[in-house]
This record gives structure tokens, sequence and C-alpha cells, in this order.
């Protein structure tokens, strides 16, 4: 497969730099103006966010901190354990409201998709984040495929149940786990559709052969391992939503603003670093996709 850096890729394809980083300094300003640090004026008005501030976590980290219950609740269970996942021959089932409904072959799903390289900053509703090298390509690339007709507004993910290969799983959950966007959040170039990370092939932890990453909300909308895209009419029963509608919303947009019911969404430990840092407006996304949820309480649709 085809992997493209980040700088080998021309404007034309996709908006730029700003994809990846967004406008950090803006950002760490803006955070730093919130926060009212007890700072001369002078410190404020230049802002110098950390040099270290994305640099990507160890290849180690990425893969042995994982969430994926279907392989046990520890965060090194799905290092451990997620080796008996059989990841070929692999079939996504497309389905709903689409002319182009089927079950397709992983190698049918990536013809022709470049595989990029995208650094995404990655904050789990549990309040620590990583920033991860992700490979893999916009979803609404793939998405455009199966033309979805007017009536499609959201976007309903199915991920693999086999409890044969996941004896894991248990009853943590209701399975399969199942996630869901709305239409205009798949189609966003933000949105990934990810194969592979730090230019090797996806762990099976990290959810091979595929996953999805949305970058501005929290962890648990990105679907591992799927097997079902569907295009529905409604919104989707997500599984966490279903589980505990209280304390994990359909949004999940990362707001420091917004504290879980149990604990404070304000802050966040960088996996691999001792001091927590400030959580970022939508994940320090904010420039690309506030306008998406324009006039929304995000109180209410948390
Ligand atoms: N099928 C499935 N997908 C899942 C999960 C899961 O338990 N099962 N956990 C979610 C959560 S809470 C997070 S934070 C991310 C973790 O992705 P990572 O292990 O690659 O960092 O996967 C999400 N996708
Ligand atoms: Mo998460």
């Amino acid at each position: 497969m085809l992997i493209r850096r980040a700088p080998d890729i021309r404007s034309s394809e996709i908006t730029p730099e700003s994809l990846y980083f967004g406008r950090r300094e803006f950002i760490a300003a803006a955070s730093a103006a919130a926060l009212d640090l007890a700072a001369p004026a002078a410190a404020r008005a230049t802002p110098r966010p950390r040099a270290d501030d994305d640099k990507p976590n160890s290849y180690e980290d990425i893969t042995h901190y994982n969430n994926y219950y279907e392989f046990g609740t520890d965060k090194e269970d799905p290092a451990k354990y997620a080796g008996t996942l059989r990841t070929s021959p692999w079939k996504v089932e497309i389905g709903g409201l689409c002319e182009k409904p089927g079950k397709y072959d992983l190698d049918d799903l990536l013809r022709g998709q470049t595989i990029e390289e995208r650094v995404y900053r990655h904050r789990c509703v549990e309040a620590w984040s990583m920033v991860i090298p992700w490979n893999g390509f916009s979803l609404r690339n793939l998405i455009a495929r199966f033309q979805p007709t007017s009536r499609a507004k959201f976007v309903e993910f199915t991920t693999l149940y086999d409890p044969a290969e996941m004896p894991q799983a248990g009853d943590v959950l209701p399975w399969p786990y199942v996630e869901g966007l709305r239409m205009d959040e798949a189609m966003h170039p933000l949105t990934m559709v990810v194969t592979g990370l730090y230019g090797r092939p996806l762990p099976n932890q990290n959810g091979a052969p595929l996953r999805v990453h949305v970058p501005w909300k929290y962890g648990f909308k990105s679907a591992k391992s799927l097997v079902r895209i569907r295009f529905v009419e409604s919104q989707p029963a997500n599984t966490w939503n279903v589980v505990a509608p209280n304390e994990y919303g359909f949004y999940a947009n990362v707001n420091p603003n917004v504290d879980h019911p149990r604990w404070s969404q304000a802050r966040e430990r960088r996996i691999g670093e001792f001091f927590r840092r400030p959580t970022l407006m939508f994940n320090g996304y904010g420039d690309q996709v506030a306008s998406l949820y324009a006039g929304m309480d995000l109180r209410r649709n948390f």
C-alpha cells in the first residue's frame, strides 16, 4: 500500500497543515487567556506552546495503552489478547440509505484510496490523551462510493463481535459495539478511516483492519474493527450512550467546559507525561469543526 507522508500531499488535495495541528499557537493563546494566568501582560501576549506539545507518542505507548473492551477492560489487555482477532479475510457490509449497498472485501474498499499520514490528537473521555501518527484517508472518500441518498442523515458503525475470538469480552457492554455520526460529521475531511499507524499495518489492539478516528470527539466515538456501515435517517443508538445516557452523549465533542458527571474534563494527562495539561475545546480542532455545531447548545448536546 502506498504511504504518503503529510508534506508530500498537494494542497489541492486537502486543507494543508491546519488539518493536522490546526492553529496551535492561537489555540494555546486562547486557552492560556481562558485560564487567566497570573502572568505579566508581556508574557501573555506572546504565548509559547512547549516545543513538544504535539510530539507523537511512542509506538509502544500507542499499542500498549488501549481501550478495546472486547479484549478486556485493563489498558494492557488489548495488547495481550487481541492477537486472536482474525483480520483476513475481512468484509464490511454497507447498507441502509445508499445506492451501492453490499458486502465489500477490505481490498476492494481500500482500492484507489491514497493512504496518508496524519498526526492527530486523540482524547479519551477518561481524561487522558495521546498524539498518534495514523495512516489512512478521509472517511468521505469511502462514503462517496456508496452514494448515500438525500434521506441519509446519520452514519452508523458496527464493530466486530466474535465471542470465539474475544473470550475476554464478557458482558461489560452490550455487543456489538455501535457508534454513529451525523452525516456532516462523517463527511468532514478530518474524519478519518484508519488502516495503520507509524507507517505499519494497524495493530489488532488499535482496531485492525480498519477503524475510524474523529479527532475532535472523545475516543469512544471512534469505532474499531468495522464490519458494518449503515446510512440511516435517525440518530443511531451508540453503545456508551445506551449504557449510561447521562454520562456519554451522542455528540461527545471534546469540551473542557462540560464535565463528565464523575470527573472534570478541564484537564487531561498526555500519556507519558506527569503534569496534566488544559483540554482544548474540540480537542484543538475548533477552527475547522466549530461551525458544524453553530447554534447548538453544547451543554445539552454533550
Ligand atoms: N469496538 C470498540 N471500539 C472502541 C472501543 C471499544 O472498547 N471497542 N473503545 C473506544 C474508546 S473509549 C477509545 S478511547 C478508543 C481507543 O483507541 P486506541 O486504543 O487506538 O487508543 O477506541 C474506541 N473504540
Ligand atoms: Mo475513550
